[in-house]
């Protein structure tokens, strides 16, 4: 608890010209790039700003556009254990969660267990204290090797303010041959009425809770 007390008053001290938005910069990346994000690339990996996504060979879904406007991100990973991540840092409060449209397309199958996370740092960048981190999705839990999911929409919610940051992460696993592929679009802090909102996990303390909307497709 007194840690806890120490990175909130930390943040607080950092905020104000430390150039960290209240609101979300870019997140539909409708410029066509990556404008207000930073991201970790390995060598083979790629981040891409894209009008659509397709894997002709992939089960379930197999083709993406965007959710909003014409453009979307596109994370893939590379090489065992390399980890593709993109992010960007906000002053959060409860009850004004993030939300964010996803998909997932594994190029895998099992036991190359391909991994999607969402993980929340606490301070600005991926170096600071872990918050927590939650597996989207991946390969070993998939319904069939090869899986792509629709479109959904996801929320994270912070039970304390300061500042965080969000990084969208994709990671290889055990080989590079099978790269998956993530996407994002839509990317905003919103506010969601009390009766839409239903809690799925609490991660880290009470600190921050992750909340599932709805599919969009
Ligand atoms: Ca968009
Ligand atoms: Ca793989």
């Amino acid at each position: 608890m007194k840690k806890l007390t120490m990175i909130c008053v930390l943040a607080a001290l950092v905020v104000p010209g430390s150039g960290v938005r209240a609101a979300v910069t870019n997140g539909s990346f409708e410029t066509g790039d990556l404008t207000g994000w930073s991201w970790t690339i390995p060598a083979g990996a790629s981040i891409d700003v894209v009008t659509s996504h397709s894997d002709p060979t992939g089960t379930g879904t197999t083709s993406w556009g965007p959710t909003d406007g014409s453009y979307f991100a596109l994370l893939k990973t590379d090489g065992p254990g390399s980890l593709t991540q993109l992010y960007q840092s906000y002053s959060m409060t409860p009850g004004n969660p993030l939300m964010f449209d996803y998909f997932w397309d594994s190029r895998d199958y099992k036991p190359f267990d391909d991994t999607a996370t969402l993980s929340v740092y606490s301070g600005v960048g991926v170096g600071g204290p872990l918050v927590g981190s939650i597996t989207l999705n991946s390969v070993s839990a998939d319904p069939q090797d090869y899986w792509g999911t629709p479109w959904q929409t996801w929320s994270l919610d912070v039970g304390s303010a300061g500042l965080y940051t969000v990084a969208f992460e994709v990671r290889n696993s055990l080989d590079g041959i099978l790269d998956s592929f993530i996407g994002i679009d839509n990317v905003r802090l919103d506010i969601i009425p009390a009766p839409e909102a239903v809690l799925l996990a609490g991660i880290g303390v009470g600190l921050i809770g992750w909340l599932r909307r709805r599919s969009i497709l």
